[in-house]
């Protein structure tokens, strides 16, 4: 039998996948994803702080990470912030702002670390465009860094018509390689690593990717938003993290939100255990 580092990084448990990464977010989110046996991101994307409470009490222990968007809670306020971080603590995850910062470096730094929302402060992943170049993640990294937090990078987007593709996608996976101790993984619809060439030093690379787009019934939305199911993500794609916003909080109440994420959390599973299988 190979060594875990020579395997590939799909035929690799969440565990074994640690040792790979050097950023503490990455290290924590492998960490729980292993413990609790859930690769389910759950997106609570509703507008009050009440609502949003309710959702991640019901859906905490079935997930290895909540995201958020902060700007559109109408009510946000450090209370919110101190409750969502008790939760974290007592309920075992992660917190994932999904901000998709897109700015020059200077002022995604003042955007991450400032304003009425500092996410920096407790908020242990987000998320950035690499459109504006290297310099976004180095003004990121100069707030994170220091407070171990991490950085996924969009590589790709779920939604029809997306201009995330080709040599932009291969770009990203590129500037992401430059800084390994900050940019822990990217939003992708696959292992977009592999579209690129192998990073020429030859070292071993362990990105974490995380997946939205993910559902069970439904296909899509008006709007663009495109579904696959946790098999196609992790199975079929080699994706790490499913993230699940209305799939799981469209339910009508917590015995609903509960049993939906619950559900997500034994097909994310499965797929998993089964791709360790190939
Ligand atoms: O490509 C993307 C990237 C992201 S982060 N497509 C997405 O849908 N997202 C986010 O995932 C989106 O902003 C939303 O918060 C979530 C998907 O929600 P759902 O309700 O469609 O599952």
């Amino acid at each position: 039998m190979s060594s875990p580092s020579s395997k590939a990084t799909t035929s690799k448990t969440y565990g074994e996948r640690v040792a790979s990464h050097s950023n503490q977010a990455a290290k924590d989110l492998l960490l729980t994803m292993e413990r609790k046996k859930t690769n389910l991101c759950v997106s609570v994307d509703v507008t009050t702080k009440e609502e949003l409470l309710k959702i991640v009490e019901a859906v905490g222990e079935s997930c290895c990470c909540v995201k958020t968007h902060c700007d559109i809670i109408s009510d946000f306020d450090q209370d919110l912030v101190d409750r969502l971080v008790a939760l974290s603590k007592s309920l075992d995850f992660q917190i994932f702002e999904d901000r998709k910062f897109a700015d020059i470096g200077n002022t995604v730094s003042l955007q991450y670390s400032s304003g009425v929302h500092r996410i920096a402060s407790w908020s242990h992943l987000t998320n950035a465009h690499a459109l504006p170049g290297d310099g976004i993640v180095t003004g990121l990294s100069t707030v994170g860094l220091p407070l171990s937090r991490g950085l996924l990078l969009l590589a790709e987007m779920s939604s029809a018509g997306s201009l995330a593709t080709g040599a932009y996608t291969i770009e990203t996976v590129q500037m992401a390689r430059r800084h390994p101790e900050f940019v822990v993984g990217f939003i992708a619809q696959q292992r977009v690593e592999r579209l690129a060439p192998p990073p020429s030093s030859g070292e071993e690379e362990d990105f974490l990717v995380l997946t939205p787009g993910v559902g069970l019934v439904s296909k899509g939305d008006k709007m663009g938003q495109q579904y696959r199911t946790p098999r196609q993500v992790v199975f079929e794609s080699g994706c790490d993290v499913i993230i699940v916003g209305r799939g799981i909080y469209g339910g009508s109440g917590v015995e609903e939100w509960k049993s939906e994420a619950d559900r997500y959390r034994v097909e994310g599973w499965k797929a998993y255990e089964e791709r360790l299988l190939v």
